[in-house]
């Protein structure tokens, strides 16, 4: 890879945890409501999937999208401003954190429902092939999504039917309190694969490169010879569930054990050793992206509520 996609890389992972901890302190300022899943951490997934594909493939992603959003080119303060609930969001401001649509860049969305956009995917995966087209699906999803029906009944009709899906699951370890272990039978994910006669990978997701590798693998066999995948891609979310959420349910050495695999802060090192990027470089790289987050809370703070008429639109029930 070039040093260009290298540095472009480390650039969206940084911008994600940036304009992630300003969402944070926007939270607890009362600017933003709702629910708000923080992606702090599992960076190094989306960056290096997202990586992986071309631009008229699709992106679909649960509620803790933000970093998928980002990843895929969506503008900061239109993210932001949809957080803020405001008219100028990406999803009007009636979607919020858990909501986000980018359709000009075919992101499917962000999705509440634990496991409800797995089949969603799955009938993307159906439509490109009905229409003859090359495109590949990349679904993204927690652990706890695994165990929902839909995860297998997809699996099973992506293989039967030969669909171009890539399921990425983000092992991250825990559902909301519950630690995968307590609430999987056969938590080495990756081999249920086997049981659909599909390929399945375990990843590291703390390495962008290694992600991205492997979701290309994974994307070549869906474009060219229609196979899906299933990746279980290990990595670990630093903050709580939610904004929420104290995390009580994990002792403080876990979490610091788990910090000394930042994906940000060991691929800085692999690019200051590599001679790719200087300390310097990097403070400059701090700076412009401090004022892209700036930018889009001062974007999001003017810009204006929705009007009361907009209720009645886009309402489909
Ligand atoms: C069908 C359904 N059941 C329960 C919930 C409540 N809920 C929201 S997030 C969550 C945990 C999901 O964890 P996981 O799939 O591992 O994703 P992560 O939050 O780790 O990214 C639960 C149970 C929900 N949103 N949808």
């Amino acid at each position: 890879m070039d040093s260009e996609k290298l540095i472009e890389m480390y650039r969206q992972m940084l911008l994600i945890r940036r304009f992630e901890e300003k969402a944070a302190e926007m939270y607890m300022m009362g600017k933003i409501g709702g629910f708000c899943h923080l992606y702090i951490g599992q960076e190094a997934v989306a960056v290096g999937a997202i990586a992986a594909i071309r631009k008229d493939d699709y992106v679909i992603a649960s509620y803790r999208e933000h970093g998928h959003a980002l990843a895929i080119g969506t503008e900061p303060r239109k993210i932001m401003a949809e957080l803020f609930g405001k008219a100028t969001g990406i999803s009007r401001g009636k979607g919020g954190s858990m909501h986000l649509f980018d359709a000009e860049r075919n992101f499917l969305g962000g999705h509440a429902i634990v496991g409800g956009h797995i089949p969603l995917a799955t009938g993307v995966g159906f439509a490109i092939n009905y229409e003859g087209k090359d495109q590949v699906v990349l679904c993204f999803f927690g652990d706890g999504a695994v165990n929902t029906g839909v995860f297998h009944e997809s699996l099973n009709l992506a293989s039967l039917w030969k669909l171009p899906v890539i399921y990425i699951c983000e092992n991250n370890f825990y559902g909301m309190g519950t630690a995968v272990t307590r609430a999987m039978a056969g938590p080495e994910m990756y081999l249920k694969a086997k049981a659909y006669d599909i390929p399945g990978e375990l990843v590291d997701g703390m390495n962008v490169l290694e992600v991205w590798e492997k979701v290309g693998k994974a994307v070549e066999r869906a474009r060219h010879e229609k196979i899906p995948t299933f990746l279980e891609v290990r990595t670990y979310r630093f903050r709580g569930h939610s904004m929420s959420d104290p995390a009580q349910y994990r002792t403080k050495e876990e979490v610091n054990e788990q910090r000394k695999r930042d994906p940000i802060v060991t691929f800085k090192q692999k690019l200051i050793a590599e001679g790719i990027l200087s300390e310097e470089k990097f403070e400059e790289m701090e700076k412009e992206i401090k004022a892209i987050v700036e930018e889009a809370v001062e974007f999001a703070e003017k810009s204006p509520e929705p009007p009361e008429e907009w209720l009645y639109e886009d309402v489909y029930a």
